[in-house]
């Protein structure tokens, strides 16, 4: 079990997360290297003492972020893939296990409402598919999380670059980048893990790849190798009304390509609007019992985290990503593992 924290700016200390009873890890990532820069070994070092030094292990990045050239196959991708090489076995020596990286352009994980308030007084992350069809891509888009990530002109230029790459170019992106990083993650002793695209489908015309099943096992095919592998976010897949995200732990955890599991829960409409919930089972739409369940069956033997959670408590700070309602999640989490052991492998 781990915890994401996002370096000495976020307000929850490491101290606290120590405090999680059964809390083995961090998730975390060097954030003052530019995009497609090479993350110095001292600078990984010094982030893993200092995890160390709280009793906690730094056996998972999330995410070294991949370049928007690499996922545009712009003729400058072969230098940022060299340096994402140059990364990854710095890493290797550090002796990380696991990166989380994806391949959505543009935006990573995308909401309309940071902080919807709910009947309880708690507040969390919500999507809401109309809000996001109205939005006029061509005057600018104001997103919440997303506002001051781009200056309007940059975003402009950015989308319009992306106005040829349709789904195929763009696995061909996907593919050129593994082909070029898997084996050297094979030879540093470190799995990739592809986080699925969140929501699961394309927005603002961005084309989105990594959203189901077959997208799932069509990345696995790219390369054969334990070390080409995936972050399975029950979230993400799970806000695709379609997708059953036990069959997927089954499939591909069953297959060994599972390597960090992201563990929450959402309630989702036949739309695809949601909201995110509370972990337990009856707080949203997908069942953490049977999901846990099937990582138990297949041997799982990665890491995972318990993701999000709502505001809960009076707390503030990063929206996903308070202290409260994360913990109340692990632990419930460590809870229904540790109860598997009652329970035959099927
Ligand atoms: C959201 C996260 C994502 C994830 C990246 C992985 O909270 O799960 O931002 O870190 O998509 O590359």
């Amino acid at each position: 079990m781990s915890f994401r924290w996002f370096g000495d700016s976020d307000p929850v200390s490491l101290q606290y997360i120590r405090q999680i009873p059964g809390m083995h890890g961090i998730v975390s990532a060097i954030y003052d290297v530019p995009v497609g820069e090479v993350w110095p070994l001292d600078k990984i070092l010094a982030l893993k003492a200092k995890i160390e030094a709280h009793e906690l292990a730094l056996d998972v990045i999330e995410s070294v972020p991949v370049h928007e050239d690499i996922k545009l196959g712009k003729p400058g991708r072969d230098r940022l893939i060299a340096n994402y090489q140059e990364t990854i076995r710095n890493l290797g020596k550090a002796g990380i296990k696991v990166i989380c990286y994806n391949f959505m352009p543009v935006f990573d994980w995308t909401r309309t409402s940071m902080a919807k308030l709910l009947p309880d007084g708690s507040t969390t992350l919500t999507f809401d598919t109309k809000a996001v069809e109205a939005i006029d891509v061509s005057k600018g888009i104001s997103l919440p999380g997303w506002d001051a990530s781009y200056k309007p002109d940059e975003l402009k230029n950015l989308l319009g670059e992306y106005a040829d790459i349709g789904e195929e170019k763009l696995w061909e992106h996907l593919s050129y980048f593994l082909k070029a990083i898997v084996p050297v993650a094979e030879e540093s002793g470190v799995k990739m893990a592809c986080h699925p695209d969140d929501p699961p489908r394309p927005i603002f015309g961005l084309p989105r790849i990594v959203k189901n099943r077959d997208d799932l096992a069509r990345l696995l095919s790219i390369i054969d190798s334990p070390a080409n592998g995936l972050t399975l976010c029950s979230g993400s897949l799970g806000a695709g009304p379609k997708n059953n995200v036990e069959a997927l732990v089954r499939e591909f955890g069953g297959r060994g390509r599972i390597h960090f599991a992201h563990l929450r829960n959402v309630k989702v409409n036949e739309a695809g609007d949601f909201e995110e919930t509370a972990h337990k089972s009856e707080c949203g739409s997908l069942d953490m019992a049977a999901i846990v369940k099937a990582y138990h069956d297949v041997g799982f033997e990665g890491y995972a985290r318990p993701d999000h959670g709502r505001m809960i408590w009076g707390e503030t700070g990063k929206p996903g990503y308070g202290l409260y309602d994360r913990a109340l999640g692990a632990v419930y989490l460590n809870g229904l593992w540790e109860a598997m052991k009652f329970s035959p492998r099927v």
